[in-house]
């Protein structure tokens, strides 16, 4: 106790009396700079660091081998007589997923709880004589290990016979809204998804109601929508951003539903005036739901699409689909333990690590807190570097210096502090004076899988030729993926 009394005296000591210095010598301790906006929200933030997301499709369709389901199965064959939830949540767990959310509804209408609303849900089903709920049983098996929940709930409904009638169907909707939103705790992300077919039957749904109300109920939830508000769709289903991405665009030329945006949701807007971040969504087989006669995707392109979403400023929003049974298949959970080992060998070592930092400038001088080193440290987002003013008209970089031999890699990761706005227009990596990597947009988290394959070299210089305001950069990493050998160094 004397012993922790003493060190806290001691730290207050040495803060009064560098307080005390900088007051009396003058100095004024640098700020951080002012934020560009618009800025991320708090829950969009906490979502980003999340980087890989579980979906999982269920339902009928599970059953009847379609992919959207008409609205006329008949609601007694969801029988998964070995449904176990938490083994769907142990599969997360286990591939460092914090996130999982489970299709409350899809197209065809049948309700994984038990509405008040509707009859065509698990009520009318065989499994547990219709006195089951998987609603219930996903997220009390997602908060039994601390993974967080959140529900997909489709507009599209191909059962409901108010579908075709504005204001009856936009209040069950709502009411099945409010039920999924007040009886099954906090969720994390609810997704609201503008597909429906062509032939489909005409409704205008009262978006801003729902939203709001979903707002109303739980303030800290992400809406996903193809236009938000919090998370956008990234224009395709195969996990890809654009090479360039950014978080910020203009909700104003968004609509829900019109394929004539996609290219827009896929890179962003460098003027948007909206923070709404874009989630990848993809399956790990070729379809939503599971279907006996698939299997999943092979580790190398599950890698390819990590690269594609996450390393692209994005979220990989990953579907693992549960069988006929209730359970996910054991080779899906297979390939997402290998996926998950595979980026802690690839990103677990941050070979830039024990090398010394430099930088062309640093805001407030050295010592000033915003030198090149916070690159290095273990905070990905309030900690990084800044360059100063003194960098006069010259392309501020940033330096990675290994003391002997030099290091080999194949990966280069940088991350921006979004904290206080994207920034980053264009940057280009140089190793040993020779230019090996060049690209856009940074953002949250950019990887560089070097398109030559291994580069070994003793300084690599990360030049930023573009960037709105001074770029911040919080993190930088040089790693080494043995699972990538590029054919022909091309
Ligand atoms: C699409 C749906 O039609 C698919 O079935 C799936 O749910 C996917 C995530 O969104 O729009």
């Amino acid at each position: 106790m004397v012993k922790i009394l003493h060190a806290l005296s001691l730290t207050t000591f040495v803060f009064h009396l560098s307080f005390t210095l900088a007051i009396s010598t003058g100095r004024r301790v640098p700020t951080p700079p002012l934020p560009i906006l618009p800025l991320p929200t708090y829950s969009q933030l906490k979502w980003q660091q999340r980087e890989i997301i579980m979906f999982l499709h269920f339902g009928v369709n599970t059953f009847t081998g379609y992919e959207r389901g008409t609205g006329h199965e008949d609601p007694a064959i969801f029988d998964p007589v070995g449904l176990d939830a938490n083994q769907w949540v142990s599969a997360a767990v286990d591939a460092g997923i914090s996130l999982m959310i489970l299709t409350a509804k899809h197209h065809d209408g049948f309700c994984l709880w038990p509405s008040k609303y509707t009859d065509h849900s698990v009520k009318s089903s065989r499994w547990k004589g219709g006195k089951g709920d998987v609603v219930r049983e996903f997220v009390d098996a997602a908060k039994a290990r601390g993974v967080d929940a959140g529900l997909y709930l489709s507009p599209w409904d191909r059962h409901e016979p108010r579908y075709g009638h504005n204001l009856e169907y936009n209040e069950y909707y709502l009411a099945q809204l409010q039920e999924l939103l007040t009886k099954y705790g906090s969720l994390r992300e609810i997704w609201f998804d503008g597909f429906k077919n062509s032939s489909a039957l005409n409704v205008t749904y009262y978006f801003t109601e729902w939203f709001s109300m979903v707002k109303e109920l739980q303030s800290s939830i992400n809406i996903f929508s193809d236009a938000g508000p919090d998370v956008r769709w990234v224009g395709n289903e195969d996990g890809a951003a654009g090479t360039t991405c950014w978080a910020t665009i203009n909700r104003t030329s968004l609509s829900i539903g019109n394929a004539s945006i996609e290219g827009y949701l896929n890179v962003g807007d460098p003027r948007g005036t909206d923070y709404l971040p874009a989630e990848c969504d993809v399956s790990i087989r070729t379809g939503w739901f599971w279907h006996k006669s698939q299997s999943p995707k092979k580790l190398s392109e599950l890698l390819q699409i990590y690269y594609n979403s996450v390393g692209r400023n994005c979220v990989l929003l990953l579907n693992v689909p549960p069988n006929a049974t209730g359970l996910l298949p054991e080779t899906d959970v297979h390939r997402l333990k290998e996926l998950r080992n595979a980026l802690n060998t690839i990103f677990s070592v941050n070979l830039a690590e024990k090398c010394s930092m430099k930088a062309s400038s640093q805001r407030g001088g050295k010592g000033g807190g915003f030198g090149p080193e916070n690159v290095l440290d273990g905070d990905h987002l309030w900690t990084y570097w800044a360059p100063g003013d003194e960098d006069d008209g010259e392309d501020p970089w940033i330096e990675v210096r290994v003391a002997d031999g030099g290091i080999r890699f194949n990966v280069v990761r940088i991350q921006e502090a979004v904290g206080l706005g994207q920034r980053i227009k264009r940057h280009e990596i140089y190793v040993n004076g020779k230019r090996i990597a060049k690209g856009t947009t940074v953002g949250h988290k950019r990887l560089h899988r070097l398109k030559g394959g291994v580069v070994q070299g003793s300084v690599v210089r990360i030049r930023i030729s573009e960037s709105k305001g001074l770029p911040l950069i919080s993190s930088i990493g040089l790693h080494f993926d043995p699972f990538w050998q590029p054919k022909d160094g091309s």
